[in-house]
This record gives structure tokens, sequence and C-alpha cells, in this order.
């Protein structure tokens, strides 16, 4: 089949990076879909970095400059996959330009940026998504289409962690690659924009909107070298949060993330109890799902663990044969598929801009409810 070309202007060559591009690069393997990604150009500060990465992954041009992807007129796409402190500026900039604009997770720094990019793509009538690349996961696509037929009834319960434990040593410095997620001058938030947007995305898919929060942060290390200037400066992220949530269904909800559960590199969690059924699910374990319905026969009901490798399992017929596992990456090979199915039907692929705004709405509630200390509408 003769594929439409979709030109693509990436901003940012670091973990993230890394994973799109990949995902670029081979969702043609895989998905019967009427686009073909071409890498156009891909931007980042440093010269040599950003040059031996367009060669690594294929990029036609390497730009030190984003304003020279988006003026360019052999780009369809802007994908912004750099720090967070570059989003709002960029994915404006993109939409006014015409652009498609994708753009990582969390949106902006602070829901009066985030909000900013979510009216600047509806103004300019242009296509935007937010990498929350865990929706796509099959074993969470499944857990949302059990959800969406009814299977759990009435939800009482949600609870969602996401435990990691890179920032344990207080020598561990802020700023320059990876690191700017310490600088909240540059991340916004610590754990609660970083791991938790993570966590809020999937349970507001699955559960719908979060009406009020009241939390509590903790910072454990207060002071940290930079590791560009090398002064010491002030921790100002949250190390660790957790919150207490009330979903708009009536269902009640915990929340945890922190960088210092030792021992756990990326353990999030997900769990719901429903009035017939449970649904968990664990990205240690990304493959199973695991689910209990009440309405078995008393004698074998138990929790099952579905290996979701089934051809009938979300996604997974375009992959091996049962039995096979995928992984991470997939994740992101799976959103570009959505993304061309989509612009082809000239729908936007969820999570638009405005989906993850809603995102944002309970970050800030979470922030806010940690320094008032009590109850707040997000
Ligand atoms: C932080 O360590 C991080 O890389 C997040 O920024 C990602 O969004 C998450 O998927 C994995 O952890």
């Amino acid at each position: 089949m003769n594929k439409k070309p979709l030109r693509i202007g990436l901003v940012g060559y670091g973990f993230m990076g890394r994973t799109h591009s990949n995902a670029y690069g081979q969702v043609n393997h895989f998905f019967d879909v009427a686009y073909r990604p071409e890498l156009k150009a891909v931007c980042g500060r440093d010269r040599a970095k950003v040059e031996a990465f367009a060669a690594r992954w294929g990029y036609e041009k390497a730009e030190t400059d984003w304003r020279a992807l988006v003026a360019s007129k052999e780009i369809d796409v802007i994908d912004i996959a750099s720090p967070n402190d570059t989003h709002a500026e960029i994915a404006i900039a993109a939409a006014q330009a015409g652009k498609t604009v994708l753009c990582e997770k969390p949106l902006g720094r602070n829901l009066q940026e985030s909000r900013a990019m979510a009216d600047a793509v509806e103004k300019a009538g242009v296509a935007s998504m937010v990498w929350y690349n865990y929706r796509r996961v099959p074993a969470v696509t499944l857990a949302k289409q059990l959800v969406d037929e009814g299977r759990c009834g009435r939800v009482f319960h949600y609870r969602a962690k996401f435990l990691q434990d890179w920032t344990i040593s207080a020598k561990v410095p802020m700023d320059g690659a990876g690191l700017w997620r310490l600088n909240a001058d540059v991340a916004g938030s610590g754990v609660t924009g970083d791991l938790l947007a993570h966590c809020i995305d999937t349970a507001i898919w699955l559960n719908g909107s979060i009406a009020e929060v009241t939390a509590a942060t903790e910072t454990f290390v207060k002071e940290r070298s930079s590791a560009v200037t090398g002064e010491k400066r002030e921790v100002k992220i949250d190390d660790a949060s957790a919150f207490l949530a009330r979903f708009a269904n009536g269902s009640l909800a915990t929340f945890e993330a922190t960088r210092y559960a030792r021992g756990h590199k990326a353990l999030y969690t997900l769990e719901l109890n429903g009035e017939n059924a449970s649904i968990a699910w664990d990205l240690h374990d990304l493959h199973r799902l695991q689910y209990f319905e009440y309405s078995e026969d008393s004698r074998l009901r138990g929790w099952r663990s579905i290996h979701v490798t089934e051809g009938e399992h979300p996604y997974m017929k375009q992959w091996w044969v049962p039995g096979l596992q995928i992984g991470y990456e997939h994740t992101f090979i799976h959103q570009v598929a959505d993304l061309l199915r989509e612009l082809e039907k000239g729908k936007p692929a969820g999570p638009t801009f405005r989906d993850a705004l809603a995102t944002e709405y309970v970050v800030d509630a979470v922030l806010r409810s940690a320094q008032s200390g009590h109850w707040e509408k997000c």
C-alpha cells in the first residue's frame, strides 16, 4: 500500500526522544495504517549530540533551535520530548504554525501553562496528543475494555502507586540530562507531575473524573548541587506524594508516588474494586492482568492471571504468536499506530491536550492540598 508521509520534527533527544523515534521507525512494520512517519528533523541544544542522534535514528536534519522546526514547511508534526519548561512555548508556537502537536507528559509545568497549551491547539484547530503511554499497555487497555463493558459494576475503590528509588542519595545532583526532573524551575513539580501524572491519567481514563483530593508531600533531601554549575541549591520538588481522592462516581481512591522506595525501580500498580469484579495490574509484570469475577461458580472462584498475549487482546494480533510477550517500548508504537489511524479518520487520538488537562487539574489540587492541609476541589 502506498502510504502518505507524515513528516516529523522531534524536539529532544533524551530517553523520550528515543522511545518516540523507535515507535516512528517500527509502526509501519507491524500496523496497517495509511501514514508513514518520515523523520525530517530533530532538535536539541548540543550540536554534537543532536547530530549523533540524527545519524543513529535516521533524521534527515539536526537543528539546535526548535523554531527552525516550527517554521519548516517540510514538517507536519512537532513532537515535544524535551524537558517540561520547554513544553508550553514550543507547543503554542507549533499550534499557531498549524502543526499537529504531540507532547510528552506532563502537559506544562503548572495549570496555567497547561491551560494555555490546550487553548492554543483548539484555537488553531490542530490535532494534539500527550504521550501517556501506559494506556497502551495491552493489559491496561484490556482493563479499560472490561470496565467499559460494565463487568465491574459499581466501583468502590481505586488504588494506584508508582515507586522508584533513584534519588535516595543526597549526592545525586540536579540539572542536565534526566536530572532536570529534580529542579522545580524546569520540572514544575516532583513525583506528583512526573509519576502520579501517569497514575492519574490512567485512573481518569478507567474510572472517570476525580472530584477532590487531600494530599501530603515531602522533600527528603533539601539541598543538592547542580550538575551544570556545581552550586548548591535548595530542592523545591516533592520527593514523595500521597493523596486520597473522591471520584465523581462516588468511589474512594488512594495514590502514592516516591523516588525513595528502596528496591523499587518503576513499580506502577493499579487496582480497581467493583461490586461484581476487581482488576489489578503491575508494570513489573506488564503483560498480565489480574481479574476476579464474583459471578463465577463459588467453588472455582478466584483471581485469574490473564496472560495478555492472545490475538483477541488489544494490539496483540499485530505482534508475534500467542504466549510471546512484548514490552515497554511497544506502548509508544501503539500510541503512534492509534495516532496514524485516527488521523486517517480525521479524529484526534487521545489523550488530546484537553483530555490531559484533566490530569493537570488533579496535580494542581494535590499540590495545593499538600500546602493547605485541606481537601481541595480538582
Ligand atoms: C522518571 O524516572 C520516569 O522516567 C518518568 O519521567 C516516566 O514518565 C516514567 O514512565 C518512568 O519514569
